[in-house]
């Protein structure tokens, strides 16, 4: 067998503009554009090398690796093919940060596979073909802050780098212990698409995209947190207002922190929301008042788990 092996790094990203619905489920095409900030302290390392079948490990331990198996045959369906895989994954965050996400391992795994096969690929098609493994994935490409257009077919679904920014952004990430039965993101967003506001959501992100993008130009922090937070509690509000099987992803201390973050502003500081699919609380803020709210906020709730995140890189290869 061949010992060749190939290892790439990719961040994860937080929504600050979510995706949250698909237009086509087959191409994996989203009813909205989205805008994420790629995160320095958290990322994915992977590696591939041929095996007898495709499987998969994270952090050491064996994985289902029926996702993964199907994406690979996507891979090799699309570009030309190649052995059976050995994906070995690393996710590296912060002790229990609670954000090991999809975005990452499939980022970092189809850039691992791609210069395992010597395609030459540009970011743009890494992320096209990213997009197929996990929306959120053609967003882990770029340093920075990042735009998924949300295009009208294979080839016009992609994300790129918006221009670089030196806008002072942190996220203050808040583990929230699980109390909830967890919803996938694929279910979730599809319970969310029955909700009778949902196209109200879809027009209203529409607008919100070029103001957003407005205020990045114009490093109006103030102006990029107030729309995250409320395009992101309506996101959440379509999850409860389903009429398939309505739900929610918050927990008691996800609803007290968003009133602790109303709190902060009331107090001066650059404090607003953003929640994924999950109970966890990331607090969009200034990097010079970002520990600050940590203190604030490891002070007010027991048993909170609280990490500073930052902008982070774009896509590296790691060579053995
Ligand atoms: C986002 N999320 O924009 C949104 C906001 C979570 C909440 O993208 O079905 O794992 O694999 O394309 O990318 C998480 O959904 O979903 C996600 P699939 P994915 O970040």
């Amino acid at each position: 067998m061949n010992e060749k092996t190939s290892t790439a790094r990719a961040h994860t990203n937080i929504a600050l503009m979510k995706y949250w619905g698909k237009k086509d489920a087959a191409l994996n095409l989203p009813t909205t554009s989205s805008l994420s900030l790629t995160l320095k302290e958290f990322y994915t390392d992977t590696m591939v090398t041929e095996g007898r079948e495709d499987t998969l490990l994270i952090n050491n331990l064996m994985q289902d690796p029926t996702r993964v198996h199907k994406f690979l045959d996507f891979l090799r369906a699309e570009k030309g093919d190649f052995p059976p895989l050995t994906v070995v994954s690393k996710n590296v965050v912060p002790t229990s940060a609670g954000l090991a996400s999809s975005a990452s391992s499939f980022a970092a795994l189809t850039a691992a596979v791609a210069h395992y096969n010597d395609w030459d690929l540009s970011l743009e098609e890494l992320s096209r073909l990213a997009r197929r493994g996990s929306g959120s994935a053609t967003r882990s490409f770029f340093p920075g802050f990042a735009v998924w257009h949300e295009g009208h077919d294979d080839q016009s679904s992609f994300a790129e780098s918006l221009p670089e920014s030196t806008m002072p952004i942190a996220l203050v990430v808040c583990e929230v212990a699980k109390t909830t039965k967890k919803v996938s993101s694929s279910d979730g967003m599809q319970r969310a698409m029955t909700s009778p506001d949902y196209e109200a959501w879809v027009a209203k992100s529409h607008e919100q995209f070029d103001v957003m993008q407005a205020a990045l130009a114009a490093n109006d922090l103030e102006t990029v947190g107030a729309i995250a937070e409320e395009n992101a509690l309506a996101m959440h509000a379509l999850n409860m207002s389903a009429t398939d099987r309505r739900f929610t992803y918050f927990s008691q201390m996800t609803i007290d922190i968003i009133a602790f973050v109303k709190e902060l502003r009331k107090q001066g500081f650059l404090a607003y929301a953003t929640i994924d699919a999950g109970p966890n609380v990331k607090i969009i803020t200034r990097q010079d008042q970002a520990e600050e709210i940590k203190e604030k906020a490891l002070a007010s709730f027991r048993k909170l788990k609280v990490e500073i995140a930052t902008p982070g890189p774009g896509l590296s290869y790691i060579e053995e």
